[in-house]
């Protein structure tokens, strides 16, 4: 152990030899006026019959004497190798003596220290706690990085599916782990980490798995939560810790994941700054700049906040490659669904084509899930594989919840929700820019009533200004045709109203999507995290004026977006009736039965019921 760089050990132990000593020292204190006596005036004491009270123990004699002017007075000497005491003790009419057990002492110690004992023990309780897992409290200081052994499955690039780019860039890093001798003879500059972004569930962990599986090195798993303590030194011991374990087994790969736990930017947040945190990244960045890439340790980190890490571990030299883990589209979702169906025994109905058409924005864990709550359905339904409706079902499930067919709800309040659902459909099908009707549902569904669920045909990554002010007219289509009908409007629009205000408050201070405002940025708390940090100082620039401004075009685009709502309800209210008389018969309509209702075409009577 390298005393000097772990200050809170260090600590540890002095506090523990103070006590000691502090402890031996009482032992062997003055008590009650004792007089010491050395052993030889003990004897003559003895001698001239003074002596009236002895009690031996090993390692102190007590007792009472007369002194000189014949007051009785307690002593205490050192026992000596003296045969002859019991028998001088015996000639000089000493009264009583006698002799104590060895450990008597730990008596009056107990009672004295008792209570600091006890808080010694509560602290090194409080502190075995701290570091969690019921690991030895002296082991606080080490990283809890498991070493990941690939024995009885080996995980390698084939087990990704999708992220193909993401895989190119990897390969870089398999081959130098591989052969980190070959390029250290060539004397070439291989990277020293490696930081995957992207959003949860993308399959980071995985990707990290599958580099040290490739390349057949050891792997250590850690997460950057397991590097924020409550005590100062705690953090950067582990950080060196996992350093030094990743140079005893070099060539290697270390993973952390969520790193932005650690890495988060200094001095943002209340206070300026928090030291513990602070002096975890400074111990990264040490090691980082340490550790010689000749060694072959790479560290491969993860986060899906970029934008809070610090940019000191962005320069170079540091993580010297940044790879975006970007969310998998129609062909990496399929490939993903296929992966996760192996074990899965599919109905021949099932296109995984179809699901990952209906799954934008689904990341893998999110596929896996879907997968795994399809099998789920199959399973309760007692069918023997699973169908493409478990995997519809499934779709709905992880988008909106589960479906609550149970809840009661007033033949009144259902007209309500017909309309209002309706409304939606309606806006949704006969505006130009907006997503087809995947499906309308009168049954709720995890915190909604009802639903109206669009989907984009292809995956999409811009959203064009016409397209956002009709998905605002649709939102406001559900309240409006509440209004139109019943010429009154219920509180369940509030979900629609905070979706529609988000996207035109985007619309004016992000996208530059208003004339008066203009191409400039104006979002005030970009994100919550940033919450009285350092963009405090660029939101309080914006005037008041500005304000009035952004808050009189938001106005003006959910006021336009109304009135072009409020016009297709009113012109196509027989449209509207019709799908509500559907609704209320099936509870679900399909895209194509809206198509249908819209183009005046009767729907296929139901056969049997819903
Ligand atoms: C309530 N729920 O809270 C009741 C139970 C207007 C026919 N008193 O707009 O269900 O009022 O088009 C995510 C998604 C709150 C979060 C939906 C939080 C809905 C949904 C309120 C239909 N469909 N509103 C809709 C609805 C409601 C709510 C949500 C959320 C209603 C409306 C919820
Ligand atoms: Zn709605």
């Amino acid at each position: 152990m390298r005393e000097k760089r772990k200050p809170w050990f260090i600590f540890f132990w002095i506090s523990l030899f103070v006590i000691v000593f502090i402890l031996f020292n009482s032992a062997h204190k003055q008590r009650n006026n004792e007089t010491y006596l050395e052993y030889s005036q003990f004897k003559q004491y003895i001698k001239s019959g003074n002596i009236s009270k002895v009690l031996v123990s090993s390692g102190v004699i007590k007792g009472q004497y007369r002194d000189n002017y014949g007051i009785l007075r307690h002593f205490r000497t050192i026992p000596m190798n003296d045969p002859n005491l019991i028998k001088d003790m015996e000639d000089n009419k000493v009264l009583e003596f006698s002799s104590i057990e060895k450990n008597s002492w730990i008596g009056p110690i107990l009672l004295n220290w008792g209570p600091i004992i006890l808080l010694i023990l509560f602290w090194l309780w409080m502190m075995k706690g701290m570091s969690g897992n019921g690991k030895h409290v002296l082991s606080f200081g080490k990283t809890r990085a498991k070493l990941v052994k690939n024995k009885t499955k080996k995980i390698t690039f084939k087990d990704v599916a999708g992220c193909k780019e993401v895989k190119e860039e990897l390969q870089e890093i398999v081959e130098f782990l591989k052969n980190s001798d070959k390029f250290q003879k060539l004397g070439g500059k291989i990277p020293k980490g490696v930081l995957l972004f992207g959003s949860p569930g993308t399959g980071k962990t995985l990707l990290a798995k599958a580099v040290a599986g490739e390349a057949g090195v050891p792997f250590f798993s850690s997460s950057g939560s397991e590097f924020v303590e409550m005590f100062v030194g705690v953090g950067a011991s582990r950080i060196r810790d996992l350093f030094d374990r990743g140079r005893k087994f070099a060539p290697c790969l270390l993973f952390m994941d969520e790193i932005d736990a650690v890495g988060r930017h200094r001095f943002a947040g209340i206070g300026g700054g928090h030291d513990e945190r602070e002096q975890t990244l400074n111990q990264l960045l040490v090691e980082m700049d340490g550790f010689n890439t000749k060694e072959g340790v790479i560290l491969l980190a993860a986060t899906n906040r970029p934008d809070v890490l610090d940019p000191a571990l962005l320069r170079p030299g540091r993580f010297d490659r940044q790879i975006i883990v970007s969310n998998p589209d129609l062909i990496d979702r399929e490939e993903i669904l296929s992966v996760h169906s192996k074990d899965v025994k599919l109905n021949s109905d099932v296109s995984l084509k179809i699901i990952a058409k209906r799954t934008p924005g689904f990341v893998g864990a999110d596929l896996a899930n879907l997968i795994n709550e399809a099998a789920l359905l199959a399973a309760r339904n007692g069918q023997n594989n699973v169908n493409m409706k478990n995997l519809e079902e499934a779709i709905d499930r992880i988008l909106a919840g589960p479906q609550k067919k149970s809840r009661f709800i007033s033949e009144k309040e259902k007209k309500i929700i017909a309309y209002h659902e309706a409304g939606h459909a309606i806006v949704a099908k006969l505006l130009p820019s907006t997503d087809p009707i995947h499906k309308v549902s009168i049954i709720p569904r995890g915190p909604a009533l009802g639903y109206t669920l669009q989907l984009p045909e292809n995956d999409k990554y811009l959203t064009s200004k016409s397209e956002l002010l009709d998905i605002l007219s649709v939102l406001l289509g559900g309240r409006i045709s509440e209004e139109l009908i019943f010429s009154e409007i219920t509180t369940g629009s509030q979900n629609d109203i905070l979706k529609a205000t988000n996207i035109a408050t985007k619309m004016v201070t992000e996208f530059g999507m208003s004339e008066k405002i203009g191409p400039i940025y104006l979002q005030q708390n970009p994100r919550e995290d940033y919450f009285l940090g350092k963009d405090i100082v660029k939101g309080s620039k914006i005037s008041s004026k500005t304000i009035e401004v952004i808050d009189e075009e938001i106005k003006n685009i959910i006021d336009t977006a109304k009135f072009k709502a409020t016009n297709i309800i009113k012109q196509h209210i027989n449209i509207l009736n019709k799908i509500v008389d559907y609704l209320l018969e099936r509870e679900n309509l399909s895209g194509e039965d809206i198509n249908k209702i819209v183009n005046g075409k009767e729907l296929i009577p139901l056969s049997v019921s819903t």
